[in-house]
């Protein structure tokens, strides 16, 4: 039987999280909301569950209350079960005040529960990928290879190679070079290992399975930081270090672009990933919500979540999120819109009067080309209309109400934006 209990799982949820800012201005990455409804960690752990890998730890920089709050109040495994989940943090110490130093060196400051953990094998995983994969797979590969280290690859695009760290393999699948993300042409002609004329490269999915005492003898006697950079390229030339070939959809969505093309992919009639796989279930906090209301309104390739209101003139490829309210005469076009937590509410009258606009968008608005978080209260007759591709702008107000990262409109988590402005 293939020993899943052997497995470690330890999910890398984010540096400085400048990728993704300002998403992750008030939160940790692996909060981030994605499809209306989950968050990126949801992704990685319900893979880990459905694979049968029940020990699974979250690195966070950031130990922010909503990370715990949707960890304990989803993952919880009854008594009878020996799995957990915990968010193990980084600290910060008087004597260590480098906290963001990258994958390997926050591997390495949890050393210590990883040896508690007591199994053979370590999984490491990024926080902030798309894709459905059965870990088990790549354990029997790492076992039928009598590997040391396996790691998870995938052709990339001819255009993509300075993005991931590219790999050849022998044909006994043991990986012979390896280059994190390689621009220089010489190099890259040399890197080309695959027949197809536009995927021709093995690119890593920055997904790695250790024995376990082989990870902690070289994260304890290397001071290497990065996995991608220092630690896999070390390897190679000195342990029994395997490619494993992933065949179907993986997603990076790390970076704001990324992150908003992959989630209004989900409105089309074919989305790339399908959320609902009775079989291999992504799993999310349930919460209790009414069902969402929609009156008067076009809706055309929409995802809308649950606890809505609805009573926009046009949706439009765009995604609603869980408890949005949207009044009467707005478009929505090519936007995601988080939604409201389930504890804020207008508690009473002076709420109101305090922001003067109620929570969600409200009459008259367009909206195109945007990401709104969380609990914005946006006023009517409020346009944000869609930037260039390129565009990259802080709004110059001191207390910032938008910013522009790749020509998409962020509205940070509880921003208030009057009446009748135009972005
Ligand atoms: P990148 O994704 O660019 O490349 P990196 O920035 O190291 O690599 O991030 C990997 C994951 O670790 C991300 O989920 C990130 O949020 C997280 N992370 C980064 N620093 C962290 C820290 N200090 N603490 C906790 N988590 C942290 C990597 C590989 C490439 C590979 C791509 C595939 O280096 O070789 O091709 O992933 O996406
Ligand atoms: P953010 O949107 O910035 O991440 P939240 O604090 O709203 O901030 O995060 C809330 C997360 O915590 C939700 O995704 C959900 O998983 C969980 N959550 C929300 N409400 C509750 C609750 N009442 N009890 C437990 N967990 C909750």
């Amino acid at each position: 039987m293939l020993p899943l209990d052997e497995v470690l799982a330890v999910i890398l949820g984010g540096g400085r999280g400048t990728r993704l800012f300002p998403l992750t201005q008030m939160r940790a990455k692996p909060a981030v909301p994605i499809a209306g409804q989950y968050r990126l960690i949801d992704i990685p752990i319900s893979n880990c569950i459905n694979s049968g890998i029940y020990k699974i730890a979250v690195l966070t920089q950031f130990n922010s209350v909503s990370l715990h709050r949707h960890i304990s109040g989803t993952y919880h495994f009854d008594t009878f079960h020996p799995g957990w989940v915990q968010i193990w943090a980084a600290e910060q110490r008087a004597d260590n005040n480098d906290w963001y130093q990258g994958t390997a060196d926050a591997v390495r400051k949890q050393l210590s529960e990883i040896i508690t953990a007591r199994t053979d094998y370590v999984l490491i995983l990024s926080g902030d990928h798309l894709y459905r994969c059965n870990y088990a797979e790549m354990l029997q590969f790492h076992i039928d290879h009598n590997a040391d280290v396996t790691v998870a690859t995938q052709p990339v695009h001819k255009n993509e190679a300075n993005r991931y760290g590219i790999l050849k393999r022998n044909p006994e699948d043991k990986i012979t070079d390896f280059k994190e993300k390689p621009n220089d042409p010489e190099i890259l002609k040399d890197l080309r290992s695959l027949e197809d004329e536009e995927k021709p490269y093995l690119g890593s999915m920055g997904i790695y399975l250790f024995n376990k005492d082989l990870l902690v003898g070289l994260l304890s006697s290397l001071d290497y930081s990065d996995f991608g950079k220092h630690l896999i390229p070390y390897t190679i030339d000195r342990y029994d270090v395997y490619g494993w070939i992933f065949n179907d959809y993986w997603e990076d969505i790390g970076t704001i672009r990324a992150f908003y093309e992959t989630n209004l992919q989900l409105t089309e009639d074919k989305p790339n990933f399908n959320f609902y796989d009775p079989r291999y279930p992504i799993y999310t906090y349930n919460t209790t919500m009414p069902i969402t209301t929609v009156d008067n309104t076009v809706i055309q390739k929409a995802l809308i979540s649950k606890g809505c209101k609805i009573r926009a003139a046009r949706i439009e490829h765009s995604i609603v999120g869980l408890r949005s309210s949207i009044d009467s005469g707005t478009e929505i076009k090519d936007t995601i819109i988080m939604g409201v937590d389930d504890d804020v509410f207008e508690k009473s009258s002076t709420d109101k009067k305090y922001f003067n606009i109620p929570l969600g968008i409200g009459k008259n608005c367009f909206i195109e080309k945007a990401i709104i978080d969380k609990n914005a209260r946006i006023g009517d007759n409020v346009i944000i209309r869609p930037f260039p591709d390129d565009a990259e702008f802080d709004d110059p107000d001191p207390i910032k109400k938008y910013y522009v990262r790749d020509g998409i409109v962020i509205i940070p988590k509880n921003t208030v934006i009057k009446a009748g402005t135009v972005i």
